[in-house]
């Protein structure tokens, strides 16, 4: 009888050793993209029922951001097992790019009438800060043949381009930086304003990386703030937090709900918020596999609203 039940036991404590080492080699790792250095994650379910994410891409060694030159996407259906779908696009495509190259920063992607419209910052000019343009490529692919047909004109030199497309099929553009943030529509041919593009009132520490999602009829504004460690008076460890705001119309005004994810161990963070079956996500990017904030890793984590709408903190997994 001892001997039966040790038997059972054995074979019992044989299984779960093996379904645990299954479920553990299935799960969710951070940072998910490890075969190179990315940055700025916008993810995007397409119709085909995966979920792509545009990122940029640090160069090691870096010199700041000033050497990103090309862009990777990857694409997943099930959030653990990630596919490289190569470089699509690089600064040498950009014929009226600075000619140095490089500065190939954070993009967003957006689909409209069976093409793909990818949207990313670039500098026409050696002065890189005061020539920032906001490129577009189109592809009728989400991953491959994208070609550069200009950039949107009437525009500031400013960063970090976000397309979001409500559900009655308008799309509406935001970017910004050094804390201007600033949204308008654009045209169906995705590539020219409709209108002004106008200031996002009702910011709280606008920084950069602006990031606009829908649900539930309300509109959510996310991006990265100012916090800085070094300027900390309650000394709060770390760098930019992510943080958002609520509205019922697309182009605001915003009010202010406070951060969502607490600073990374990376000097930026970047964000994207977006639904995969059934589940919200929350992208990022940190530091942890260069420990050097311009060598920085793409990441998610699942997000959580609480009832009345606001976002739960997201917890940094690894
Ligand atoms: O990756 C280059 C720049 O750093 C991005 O455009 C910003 O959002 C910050 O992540």
């Amino acid at each position: 009888m001892t001997n039966q039940i040790s038997k059972t036991q054995s074979v019992i404590f044989i299984i779960l050793i093996s379904v645990c080492s299954a479920l553990s080699s299935y799960a969710q790792k951070n940072p998910f993209i490890t075969h190179m250095y990315t940055a700025d994650p916008s993810a995007h379910v397409w119709k085909d029922g995966r979920l792509y994410v545009y990122a940029s891409h640090d160069v090691d060694p870096p010199r700041g951001c000033d050497l990103m030159d090309k862009y990777h996407v990857f694409s997943t259906d099930d959030m653990v097992n990630w596919k490289d779908h190569g470089e699509f696009l690089s600064s040498d495509d950009v014929e009226w790019g600075r000619p140095e190259g490089g500065f190939m920063w954070a993009p967003d992607c957006a689909y409209k009438n069976g093409k793909y419209y990818f949207y990313f910052p670039h500098p026409s000019d050696s002065k890189w800060n005061d020539s920032w343009k906001i490129g577009v490529a189109v592809s009728k692919h989400p991953a491959k043949k994208f070609k550069v047909m200009g950039y949107i004109k009437g525009l500031k030199s400013m960063i970090d381009p976000c397309v979001f497309i409500d559900d009655d099929g308008q799309a509406y553009l935001y970017y910004g930086g050094g804390g201007k943030c600033e949204g308008g529509k654009l045209k169906d041919n995705m590539m020219e304003v409709d209108g002004e593009m106008k200031p996002m009132e009702g910011l709280v520490d606008f920084h950069e990386a602006s990031w606009v999602h829908k649900r539930d009829g309300v509109y959510y504004l996310s991006y990265s703030d100012n916090h800085d460690e070094g300027n900390d008076k309650e000394g709060v460890k770390g760098d930019n937090r992510m943080r958002y705001a609520t509205s019922d119309s697309p182009l605001g005004p915003w009010k202010p709900q406070g951060i969502y994810m607490e600073p990374t161990d990376s000097y930026t963070n970047h964000g994207s918020i977006v639904e995969y079956k059934g589940q919200w996500y929350a992208f990022y990017h940190n530091s942890s596999l260069s420990n050097h904030d311009w060598l920085r890793s793409i990441c998610v984590d699942k997000l959580y609203y609480n009832p009345d709408g606001t976002i739960k903190m997201v917890k940094q997994t690894k």
